[in-house]
C-alpha cells in the first residue's frame, strides 16, 4: 500500500481506503467526461463523516498530497478526476437525510444523498425539491451543489444554487466552516454559500447541505410538439418565450437525438419527427389546463406536425424516460461523444441553432442537439465513430468545438450552462473571460486553498508564461 494510503487507513480504519491493487481503484480515475485517458489516484478514501473528511484534508496538507473531492462521478467535465494523482476523497457513503422540515420548508442532508432519492423523500411529504439533472437517479446532491447543476425544470425553478441555503464545508488543512442560513431570506453576511456552489470542489469539500423546499405542485402535465426540423422547433420555442408562457420545462431534441432513442423508448415517437419540443406545465389543474390549450394552439399555428398531451403519470414517465435516455444512448451509439453545454441569451436560440448547423457543415462533424433550449442551454454533442485514442481525431473534434464556442461567444453566450468547466473546458475559458476576470478567480482560489493541492489543475487555465505564479 502506498504511504498515503496506509496513513489514511491508520487514521480512518480499515474499509475506508481503497488502495493500490484494489479492483475498484481505477473507477476513481474516471467520470462521465469525454476523455480517452484515466487518471489513477494513489488511493480513494470513502469518508462517512465531516470529521473524517476534515482529517483527510489535514493529512493531505501536512504531507503535501493532492486531494480531489468526488461525489457520484457523474460529472461530464472531469471535475472529479485526480489529474495529479494523490487522494480521491469520495462522499458516496455520506447518504443520510438528516431532516425534512415541512414547517421551515428545508431539508438537511449529507452530500452523498442521490438527488432522486431526496426528491422521493420530500415528495412523500408533499414537498418539492425542483432541480432535476438528467442523471438524478445516480448523481448526488453534493456533486450537484459543487457543479451548480441545472436540469429541465431550471426553466421555471432555477438551478441548484437557488436551493442551497446553508453549507458545511471541510477546508484544505482540516478546518470545518458552517455558513449560510435556514431562513428563506437573509442578507447578514457576504454570500459564502453562493461562493462555494459551482466551484467543483476547488475551494472545499461540502459535508452537509441545508436545502430549500417548495410545496409540491398539485398537478403536472407534459406536452410534446413534433416538428419537421430543428429550425421549426427552435422558432416555436422563441415564439412561446415571446408569448411570455412559463411552463416548468421547455426542451428541444433534434432528429439525431430522437434517432438514438426511438427503438429503446417506451414512448413511441410519431413518424416524421424531425425535432421535438418538450414542455411540462404544473400548478393547479385549471390554470394548467388553460396553459396546455394555449400551447397546443400555438404549436398548431407554428406548423407542428403533431401535438401530444400526456397527463397520466405512466404516460409522462415514459416521455421522461425517453428524454433521459438521450445522453446515454448517444454515448452507446458513438465511439466519441464530445458533449458541449453552451448557453446563449434566450433571444439568440434560433440563430445559435443555425450556427450549430454551420459548424457541422463546415467541419463535417456529426452533431446531435438537445436539452434545455428554453434557457438557451443547448447540449451540442459532436459525434464520431473513429478511433477515440487517435489524437488527430480528437484534435479535429476539439477544433470543431472551438468553432462552436466562438459562435456562442459572438452571440453573447457562455461556454457552459450547467456541466461546469472542470478539466475539459479550462483551456477555453479565456475565449470568454478577460485575463482580469481569470486573475481575480485565481486570487479567490488562492484564499481558500493557498497550497493549491485541493482539486488541482481544474477550472482555471494555467498562467501565461512570464506571469508570476
Ligand atoms: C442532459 O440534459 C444532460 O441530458 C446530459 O445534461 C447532456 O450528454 C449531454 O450532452
Ligand atoms: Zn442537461
Amino acid at each position: 500500500m502506498s504511504d498515503i494510503a496506509s496513513v489514511l487507513e491508520r487514521e480512518l480504519g480499515p474499509g475506508a481506503v481503497i488502495g493500490p491493487g484494489h479492483e475498484r481503484l481505477d473507477d476513481y480515475g474516471r467520470d462521465e467526461s469525454p476523455l480517452p485517458q484515466e487518471f489513477p489516484p494513489a488511493c480513494a478514501v470513502l469518508v462517512e463523516s465531516t470529521e473524517a473528511a476534515a482529517a483527510v484534508l489535514r493529512i493531505c496538507l501536512e504531507r503535501k498530497v493532492p486531494v480531489t473531492p468526488r461525489g457520484a462521478g457523474s460529472g461530464m467535465c472531469g471535475g472529479a478526476l485526480p489529474v495529479q494523482g494523490g487522494v480521491v476523497l469520495s462522499t458516496e457513503r455520506m447518504t443520510r437525510i438528516k431532516e425534512i422540515d415541512p414547517g421551515d420548508l428545508v431539508a438537511v442532508v449529507e452530500p452523498g444523498v442521490v438527488t432522486g432519492k431526496l426528491q422521493e423523500a420530500v415528495e412523500a411529504q408533499r414537498l418539492f425539491y425542483p432541480p432535476d439533472p438528467a442523471s438524478l437517479e445516480f448523481c448526488s446532491i453534493g456533486g450537484n451543489a459543487s457543479t451548480n447543476a441545472g436540469g429541465p425544470r431550471a426553466f421555471k425553478y432555477g438551478v441548484t444554487r437557488e436551493y442551497i441555503l446553508g453549507l458545511e464545508v471541510a477546508l484544505m488543512g482540516g478546518e470545518v466552516l458552517r455558513c449560510g442560513r435556514r431562513t428563506s431570506k437573509g442578507v447578514t453576511s457576504y454570500d459564502l454559500v453562493a461562493g462555494f456552489v459551482g466551484t467543483e470542489g476547488t475551494f472545499g469539500v461540502i459535508t452537509e447541505l441545508t436545502v430549500k423546499l417548495l410545496p409540491l405542485p398539485t398537478a403536472a402535465a407534459t406536452v410534446l410538439g413534433v416538428f419537421g426540423d430543428v429550425a421549426a422547433a427552435g422558432a416555436a420555442i422563441s415564439a412561446l418565450l415571446r408569448d411570455g408562457l412559463r411552463p416548468r420545462v421547455l426542451e428541444l431534441a433534434d432528429r439525431a437525438s430522437i434517432e438514438v432513442i426511438r427503438d429503446k423508448s417506451r414512448y413511441r415517437f410519431p413518424a416524421g419527427a424531425g425535432a421535438i419540443v418538450l414542455i411540462e406545465v404544473d400548478g393547479d389543474p385549471d390554470t394548467m389546463g388553460m396553459m396546455m390549450e394555449k400551447i397546443g394552439l400555438r404549436f398548431d399555428e407554428l406548423g407542428a406536425l403533431d401535438v401530444l398531451a400526456a397527463t397520466e403519470p405512466a404516460e409522462r414517465r415514459a416521455v421522461w424516460e425517453a428524454r433521459r435516455l438521450i445522453s446515454p444512448s448517444l454515448k452507446a451509439s458513438y465511439r466519441i461523444k464530445l458533449n458541449e453545454d453552451i448557453c446563449v441569451p434566450r433571444g439568440r436560440i434560433v440563430e445559435m441553432l443555425a450556427r450549430v448547423d454551420r459548424v457541422a457543415a463546415e467541419t463535417n462533424v456529426a452533431c446531435a442537439v438537445f436539452g434545455h433550449a428554453g434557457d438557451g442551454n443547448l447540449h451540442v454533442n459532436l459525434l464520431s465513430n473513429e478511433d477515440p485514442n487517435d489524437p488527430a481525431v480528437r484534435t479535429y473534434l476539439w477544433a470543431a468545438a472551438k468553432q462552436l464556442f466562438a459562435h456562442t461567444i459572438e452571440l453573447g453566450g457562455t461556454l457552459s450552462g450547467e456541466h461546469g468547466v472542470g478539466l475539459t473546458k479550462r483551456d477555453y475559458i479565456a475565449m470568454e473571460q478577460s485575463e482580469q476576470v481569470i486573475e481575480w478567480q485565481r486570487r479567490w482560489k488562492q484564499m481558500w486553498d493557498p497550497s493549491g493541492l485541493l482539486n488541482p489543475g481544474k477550472r482555471l487555465p494555467a498562467r501565461r508564461p512570464g506571469c508570476s505564479e
